[in-house]
């Protein structure tokens, strides 16, 4: 049997200092082990960060030292490396062995010749920094978005060289494991072909194996075996292929629409006397997963369905677990996909400046039912397209789409994040450009994006979907809201339209939107200050967590907009994360109502996580402290919902730009919309309401429905009811009605939807804009804890935005409305103490 030994204890030292040295476990970087040994204090705490990147311009060296009995005759031995982060050379014995610049690729080396009794293998890293910034010097600058310019030289993870949401820490390291591979035969790759017929009751799977070495004498087996583990006889077999039939098989879905059978392989080899010489395994999941691009009035759908049934994806965007990426275990991806699953979101986008994500992460999304979107790796910059590069990225790319392949969950693969926006505003690119020029031109990455990872794909996994970029499509890859997906940040940043907006900014697929805002208290506490007593948000060690450029003029605007300011501590937090909460509500419930017409087939928070303690766009912190707009999608994405907007006449101010955008027009062609700004205090109060109800599921949904108008003062009814009984169709949404919203007094309007037991399913309560000309005073809020988890919740006037804030609780719900002549009951798992909360305009 073939034997692997995995080699983890090794010592690390600096190339230059011998003082500066330790003892460590791999997969680690120099990072990790610097903190470990108490070189450097915790560079995620208060302001270390700066004091600490003086480690990136040195050189590290990591040795370890093991035991190997001789050579076998028809043996092999090789050293394989997962992944070494980024310019390595590696010595056996003091051979060199391999040279290796790409941290995305994975080496196997025939040690054969050099293996002794007792051996020292050494691996130096240079300094991927100092070496960016010599290529930079070397080759020019290049366009890019963030982080340090020489990054796009180089094939490690973009996110090392900073981010406007993370820090720069350009580590290297062994950050994947490393081991001694000894046999006389291994199974080197599985290939799984599954055509499923149309009508999905038959699925044809040919699996593919092949050895190294192959020896004739040798034979091999295949096994595929149902998720129950009743092994299914093949048709038909043949040297390294099996090929098999499965009537009506077991489907895989995303966890909104079914279960998560997954199928097993194994693949062995055995000798000529039947001995196991290697063996392997699989799971597979049978799913159709298509991409409808059909005509439409304007433009082309981009919504996903699968096994036929047309899905809204709403969900978001995952940048790396953590900066130092070794500390990612398979345990802490399980809990952020457990997240994701409790937040009701069915799709993630693995954004391209990260990495082609760990096994772990794939495994948790086909057991739990997550669909993925994973982008190759390049962000926002002009990359290089010289056959040197080009031949790295061809090897990183086939090793990442073999290595993924087989996951059902992986829906999606797309060429780059941003690329075409980088080439299309920074360096004019012309798309209509003749593919002979594309190579010459500013913009030569296109070739990669457009034919060469295209044609990877095709030929290593001829059944996956492939996408050029994110965003791509339209006449122009930026501003086409009318084809392929798109990337708003018209509301956040660039034209700041107020995120009440957001439905009418809307694209056929939104790949990336979102809104700045604070973690968690605690968070904050324990991580941005460090030993400083300054403990204000405006503070130099709480700025030191922030890294979104001009971010005062970002988030002060959308707060201020909508909220009364603060600048104490707690509040600031819970002010900034209800802004956050509002705007991704807005948008998540006003695209996913248009799904009716496939005018928007999803919605992609950014981002759904955090590498370190920040104040950035993502909706559950780096400790995965979930924030209030994590709780808010949740909602938004219920399988049932129901949804109320009301359109104020004018709301809130308007301006040219703005209405242009929001009209689809430039500001010059906008003629004939109302473009002057009218102050809020002139507004007319009286607007129309509309109510909705939104099913994902397949089935139509008989449903009660009550409308409800409550004075927010007085926490009367301004008017009587509405009740209407209604059949919502299936995957998508139903219009109910529309009027006039009263104006004798503020008021909230209420959708209340009921299941046939008359249990209130979802509600939505929409507000009179913006909230922050509204008082709260004596709520008579009630909440009252029954056993130990449980909480009762009341109130004889609207609440906004009830926030429970304990830590280390998982709330089945959050950041609720809440409505006289309502009880909402939330569970609190892991309540030990008395619920504290905060609620919008308490104390006022
Ligand atoms: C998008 C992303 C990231 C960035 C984010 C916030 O452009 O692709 O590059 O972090 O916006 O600015």
């Amino acid at each position: 049997m073939a034997s692997k030994q995995a080699l983890t204890s090794w010592s690390w030292r600096d190339s230059v200092d011998p003082d500066l040295a330790g003892s460590t476990e791999i997969p680690t970087n120099i990072h990790l082990d610097l903190l470990a040994a108490k070189a450097i204090p915790d560079p995620f705490v208060g302001r270390n960060e700066a004091d600490t990147q003086w480690i990136h311009s040195k050189m590290w060296v990591y040795t370890t030292t093991f035991e190997a009995s001789a050579v076998g005759q028809d043996e092999r031995v090789d050293l394989v490396f997962d992944g070494l982060d980024t310019f390595a050379t590696v010595k056996l014995n003091g051979e060199e062995i391999l040279k290796s610049d790409n941290m995305f690729i994975a080496h196997r080396v025939d040690v054969r010749k050099h293996i002794r009794p007792t051996n020292e293998l050494e691996i130096v890293f240079g300094s991927a920094y100092n070496i960016s910034e010599e290529l930079r010097a070397q080759k020019g600058d290049r366009l890019c978005w963030n982080g340090h310019y020489g990054r796009v030289y180089v094939r490690k993870a973009q996110y090392h060289f900073g981010w406007d949401w993370g820090p720069s820490f350009v580590t290297c390291g062994p950050w994947k494991p490393i081991r001694l591979e000894r046999y006389i035969s291994r199974v080197e790759e599985i290939k799984v072909d599954i055509d499923l017929s149309a009508g999905l009751t038959e699925a044809a799977v040919t699996i593919d194996a092949t050895v190294e070495p192959s020896i004739p004498s040798h034979y091999l087996e295949i096994e595929l075996a149902e998720p129950a583990g009743r092994v299914i006889p093949p048709q038909k077999t043949q040297g390294g292929s099996s090929s098999y039939r499965i009537e009506n098989p077991e489907l895989w879905y995303p966890h909104s629409h079914g279960k998560q059978p997954l199928y097993q392989i194994q693949v062995t080899v055995r000798s000529d006397k039947g001995e196991i010489l290697d063996s392997k395994t699989q799971t597979v999941g049978i799913r159709q997963v298509e991409l409808i691009q059909s005509p439409l009035k304007e433009g082309s759908s981009f919504y996903f369905a699968c096994n036929g049934i047309p899905i809204f994806m709403g969900g978001s965007n995952w940048i790396p677990g953590d900066s130092f990426l070794p500390r990612m275990t398979p345990d802490r991806y399980k809990r952020w996909i457990e997240l994701a699953v409790r937040g009701n979101q069915n799709m993630i986008r693995i954004w391209g400046g990260g990495i082609y994500e760990d096994d772990s992460f794939f495994d948790e999304c086909d057991r739990q039912g997550v669909l993925v979107w994973q982008d190759f790796c390049f962000a926002c910059g002009q990359y290089p397209s010289d056959e040197e590069f080009i031949n790295s990225v061809r090897e990183e790319a086939t090793q990442a789409i073999k290595r993924l392949r087989s996951h059902p969950s992986l829906a999606i693969w797309a060429g780059n994040n941003e690329d075409y926006q980088v080439a299309n505003e920074g360096l004019n690119h012309d798309m209509t450009m003749p593919e002979e020029k594309w190579a010459e031109s500013t913009f030569g990455a296109r070739l990669t994006y457009e034919r060469i990872l295209p044609d990877l794909v095709k030929e290593h996994s001829p059944r996956a979907l492939y996408w050029p970029g994110s965003p791509f499509g339209g006449v122009d890859n930026n501003t086409d809201r009318t084809a392929g997906d798109a990337h708003i940040w018209n509301v956040s940043s660039g034209m700041l339209l107020p995120y009440q907006r957001y439905p009418d900014v809307t694209a056929r697929f939104v790949s990336e939107f979102g809104m700045l805002s604070c973690p968690s208290v605690t968070t904050i506490k324990e991580s941005f200050f460090g030993d400083s007593d300054d403990l204000s948000p405006q503070s130099k060690a709480f700025e030191s967590h922030i890294k979104a450029n001009s971010y005062e003029k970002r988030m002060f605007t959308c707060m201020g907009e909508n909220l009364r300011m603060s600048f104490e501590l707690e509040a600031y937090v819970y002010l900034s994360q209800l802004t956050q909460s509002e705007a991704m509500y807005y948008a998540f419930r006003g695209w996913r109502r248009q799904f009716q017409g496939r005018e928007c087939g999803g919605a992609l928070v950014w981002q759904m996580n955090d590498t370190w303690p920040a104040v950035s766009w993502a909706i559950v912190d780096y400790f995965e402290r979930p924030k209030m707009a994590y709780y808010a999608i949740a909602r938004a994405m219920r399988p049932v919902t129901t949804g109320v907007s009301r359109k104020m006449k004018i709301n809130p101010k308007p301006n040219a730009q703005h209405e242009a955008l929001c009209n689809g027009k430039t500001s010059r062609d906008s003629a004939g919309i109302v473009t002057h700004s009218t102050p809020h205090i002139y507004p007319p109060r009286e607007s129309t309401y509309s109510v909705w109800v939104a099913n994902s599921t397949t089935e139509t949904q008989t449903l009660k429905l009550r409308i409800r108008f409550v004075g927010i003062k007085t926490g009367l009814e301004v008017r009587s009811p509405i009740e209407k009984t209604v059949e919502a169709g299936p995957t998508g949404t139903t219009e109910v009605t529309s009027g006039e919203t009263p104006d004798e007094e503020l008021t909230v309007v209420i959708s209340e939807i009921f299941g046939s037991e008359g249990k209130l399913l979802s509600h939505d309560v929409d507000w009179p804009q913006p909230l922050k000309h509204l008082t709260f005073p004596d709520r008579q809020l009630v909440v009252e804890v029954r056993g130990q988890e449980e909480l009762v919740i009341s109130a004889s006037k609207p609440v906004k935005g009830l926030f429970f804030t304990n830590d280390g609780v998982q709330w089945s719900d959050n950041c609720v409305d809440v409505v006289p002549g309502q009880e909402l009951t939330i569970i609190g798992k892991g309540l030990k103490e008395k619920p504290t909360w905060w609620y919008y305009g308490m104390g006022n």
